[in-house]
């Protein structure tokens, strides 16, 4: 396994909505001007077997029914692939990489949303990544009104919706309370950002402790 202080490795996560993708173009952008190899993924996906289980996942079709332990199996086997076939290549060459969700989200959707047992999913993840985890991962913490306003926008402009989103006001409630848990957890590592604010000012909060954390 990689040595922990030599991972160039930061997972993005948080409600849909919030800005992850957005933040991680962002930091790729200026990792890359500064002539940083880069590799940004996003989870579940990333990996032909990945994207497949994305469309699966992301699907809303009475026929599926997805069963809430078939989810969580099917987000875990898109994170063993993209693991082992893209993140450990990567890091291997001292890339850095963007993830726009981990594990976390795992802890959080169907930790806090379905109620598995927090210490179920961390072994489960464990498999899953190899014993891999992110040296540092930035929760974007938006309140649920904000999250939908945002999700209600990008709908009108795509016309694209997903299945997870249709879940109760509860669920996610449940879901960005288990992400405030994880910051208080585990300090160091999960940073809880407040990204009510501009893009700009998100991306600079970000900035600072990458630099910091990592040394830039
Ligand atoms: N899931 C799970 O249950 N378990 C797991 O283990 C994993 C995932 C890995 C993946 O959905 C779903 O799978 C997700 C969790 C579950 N479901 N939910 N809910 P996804 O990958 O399709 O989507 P997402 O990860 O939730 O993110 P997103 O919808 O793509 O949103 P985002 O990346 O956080 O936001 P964005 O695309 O950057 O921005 C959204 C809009 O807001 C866009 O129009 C932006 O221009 C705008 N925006 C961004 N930042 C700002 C600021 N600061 N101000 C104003 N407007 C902004």
């Amino acid at each position: 396994m990689m040595r922990e202080e030599l991972l160039r490795f930061i997972a993005f996560e948080g409600s849909e909505g919030a800005g992850k993708s957005t933040q991680i173009r962002r930091l790729e952008t200026r990792l890359l001007s500064l002539g940083e190899p880069v590799l940004t993924i996003r989870e579940p996906g990333s990996t032909p077997l990945g994207e497949c289980l994305r469309r699966l996942l992301k699907e809303s079709s009475p026929e599926l029914a997805i069963a809430p332990e078939s989810e969580l199996f099917l987000f875990l086997a898109s994170r063993a692939q993209v693991v082992r076939q893209a993140v450990q290549p990567a890091l291997a060459k001292n890339s850095w990489i963007l993830s726009d969700r981990f594990s976390d989200s795992t802890l959080a959707y169907q930790g806090g949303g379905r109620g598995f047992s927090p210490a179920l999913l961390r072994s489960l993840n464990d498999i899953a990544c190899a014993g891999l985890s992110p040296k540092l991962t930035f929760v974007l913490d938006l309140s649920l009104p904000e999250a939908l306003a945002r999700i209600a926008q990008r709908k009108r402009e795509s016309g694209q919706g997903d299945r997870i989103e249709e879940e109760t006001a509860e669920f996610f409630e449940r879901v960005r309370s288990a992400y405030g848990d994880l910051a208080r957890l585990e300090p160091e590592r999960v940073r809880l950002i407040d990204a009510s604010r501009s893009v700009d000012e998100v991306a600079a909060d970000i900035w600072e402790i990458v630099s910091c954390v990592f040394g830039l």
